[in-house]
C-alpha cells in the first residue's frame, strides 16, 4: 500500500525555537499541498493534555498522546508536524514506534544550548525556574534527555528559521515513500 504518512516530531528545551520552526515547517508543507496537521504545545496542552502536569509521568502521557494522534494522521496518509519538548527517550521511542508503523518518522532534536534558551526567555519562565516558582522546569530543575537517534540536529543559534526548515523539508523528503 502507498503510505504518503509522515509524522515529523520535534524535541527540545523550551524556547530552543522547536514551535517556530514546526509552524513554519507546517505551512510550507500545506501550500505545497500536502495535508498538514500541526499539533502545536499550546493548543495539545489546552485540549487533548487539558489539565495534565509536568511530572514524569504527566509528560509521557502528554508525549503519548501526541504520538497516538500524530501516527493517526500519518496512517491516513497526511504528516503530522509536533513539537513537544519530549524530554524523555523512553517516551520518544514509543512515538517512533507507532509512528513508523504508520508512515515515515522524523526525529528531529532542537539542539539550541540551554543558555541561548535561557537568555532568550520570551516568556519569563526560565527566571521564575531559578527562583523556585515553577517546579520540575525542563533543563533546570528537571531533566532533559540528549536523543541519540534524532535524524536531523538543528542549533536555532546557528541557523535562522528559513534554513532550519529547509533542512527539515528535504529529509523528510529524502524518505517519504509512496
Ligand atoms: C517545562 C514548562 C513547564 C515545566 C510550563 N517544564 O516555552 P513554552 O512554555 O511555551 O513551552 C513549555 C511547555 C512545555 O510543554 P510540553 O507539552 O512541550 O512538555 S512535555 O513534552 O515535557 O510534556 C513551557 C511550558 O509548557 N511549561 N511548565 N515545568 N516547560
Amino acid at each position: 500500500a502507498r503510505r504518503s504518512g509522515a509524522v515529523v516530531f520535534f524535541t527540545g528545551l523550551s524556547g530552543s525555537g522547536k514551535s517556530t520552526v514546526a509552524r513554519a515547517l507546517a505551512a510550507e508543507l500545506d501550500d505545497e499541498g500536502l495535508h498538514t496537521t500541526l499539533l502545536d504545545g499550546d493548543e495539545v496542552r489546552h485540549h487533548l493534555s487539558k489539565g495534565l502536569g509536568f511530572d514524569k509521568e504527566s509528560r509521557e502521557l502528554n508525549v503519548e498522546r501526541i504520538g497516538y494522534v500524530a501516527s493517526l494522521v500519518a496512517s491516513h496518509g497526511g504528516v503530522a508536524v509536533a513539537a513537544p519538548i519530549a524530554p524523555f527517550a523512553s517516551g520518544r521511542a514509543r512515538v517512533r514506534e507507532h509512528a513508523e508503523a504508520a508512515g515515515t518518522f522524523l526525529l528531529v532534536h532542537v539542539s539550541t544550548p540551554l543558555e541561548v534558551c535561557e537568555a532568550r526567555d520570551r516568556k519569563g519562565l526560565y527566571a521564575k525556574a531559578r527562583r523556585g516558582e515553577i517546579p520540575e522546569f525542563t533543563g533546570i530543575s528537571s531533566p532533559y534527555e540528549v536523543p541519540t537517534d534524532a535524524d536531523l540536529v538543528i542549533d536555532t543559534s546557528q541557523v535562522d528559521v528559513a534554513d532550519a526548515v529547509a533542512q527539515v523539508r528535504a529529509a523528510l523528503v529524502a524518505r517519504l515513500d509512496g
